[in-house]
């Protein structure tokens, strides 16, 4: 198919992927069995399977499950590893990858081993295969806003290893307001501000009119039904938001209706990149699959992919001499 050959050859940069997302089955077996614990599954096959889900909360529930492999800076380092090798063979140049340190403190796993593994792979990555790479730290939004500032002090000795700042899981009842505090602590901190305001939520809206007016972030993650007001989407372009829409994760959150998210805000001329979200969980959809969804369900063709492909690099939290030479 010469658009999957265009896409395939096009220069990409990715910011929106959570690497507790990227663990494939394959991997979360060696890493059960390099750890010594039982996976209540009899191959990758039925594991798979089991990632069945309708909803965010139900989603939620599997993919935390998935995770608790992650023990050992090794298993951390191995996890960005193998996302990058992966993408790097899909032409992506640079990607900004969220992970949740709260996923891993919580269990025990001490914040250092998570960082530090996660900085080895990034770096062997990027002698291996030439990628270029940075991490966003994301806080769990049900959790309690002592619960991330706490995070967020564990993270400061590190800072120098994460470029932004993010918000995701359940929205519901958990409105960006609720961090305000903290991110602005982050931005004094110097790290770049991001939230998700996903789809299939009650009060999108406001939690988008207070990423964008109350935080002042410079990137939504999602923000789909920013399109229904039109004082949103102003505000949006007014400020040079970015979004970071993935088409796979629309598509299970608002199955068939939503494919025009990504062609009307293009249209609109809202900053538009197109991303992966959770690919191991997502029918193993990395960028590339997830731009031909675009293809087939909201007809982009060359010129979009260019215009959105462009769009990420302008994104993405670089210097200008690497912008210029990824450009
Ligand atoms: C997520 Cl699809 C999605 N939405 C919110 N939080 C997430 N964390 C990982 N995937
Ligand atoms: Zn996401």
């Amino acid at each position: 198919q010469p658009i999957a050959q265009f896409i395939a050859g096009l220069p990409k940069a990715e910011l929106h992927v959570h690497l507790e997302g990227t663990l494939e089955a394959e991997l979360k077996f060696e890493l059960a069995a390099r750890n010594k614990l039982d996976l209540p599954y009899a191959d990758v096959a039925a594991m798979r399977a089991s990632y069945v889900y309708h909803d965010l909360p139900s989603f939620l529930t599997i993919f935390y499950e998935g995770s608790e492999v992650l023990l050992h800076e090794a298993d951390f380092r191995d996890l960005v590893y193998a996302y990058l090798k992966k993408v790097a063979s899909q032409n992506v140049l640079y990607a900004e990858m969220f992970f949740d340190p709260q996923q891993h403190t919580d269990r025990g796993v001490p914040f250092a081993v998570v960082i530090e593994g996660l900085t080895q792979g990034r770096l062997e990555a990027e002698r291996d295969f030439g990628i270029r790479s940075k991490l966003i730290m994301c806080f769990v939004r049900e959790r309690s806003a002592q619960n991330a500032m706490a995070v967020f002090e564990m993270a400061l000795p590190y800072k120098h290893l994460i470029v932004g700042l993010g918000l995701d899981s359940d929205e519901k009842d958990n409105p960006p307001a609720k961090f305000a505090e903290i991110f602005r602590r982050g931005r004094e901190e110097g790290f770049r501000l991001t939230m998700h305001c996903d789809v299939d939520q009650l009060n999108t809206h406001e939690h988008i009119r207070q990423a964008i007016e109350v935080i002042g972030v410079e990137r939504i993650d999602h923000g789909a039904n920013l399109l229904d007001r039109p004082e949103l989407i102003a505000a949006a372009r007014e400020k040079g938001v970015f979004f970071t829409v993935c088409p796979f994760a629309n598509e299970m959150m608002r199955p068939g209706e939503n494919q025009s998210i990504a062609r009307r805000m293009l249209d609109l001329g809202l900053r538009l990149t197109l991303n992966s979200d959770d690919p191991a969980y997502m029918e193993g959809k990395y960028i590339n699959e997830n731009m031909l969804m675009a293809h087939e369900l909201a007809d982009f063709g060359p010129e979009d992919f260019i215009a959105v492909s462009r769009n990420a690099f302008d994104a993405a939290w670089i210097d200008e001499d690497l912008r210029d030479e990824l450009h």
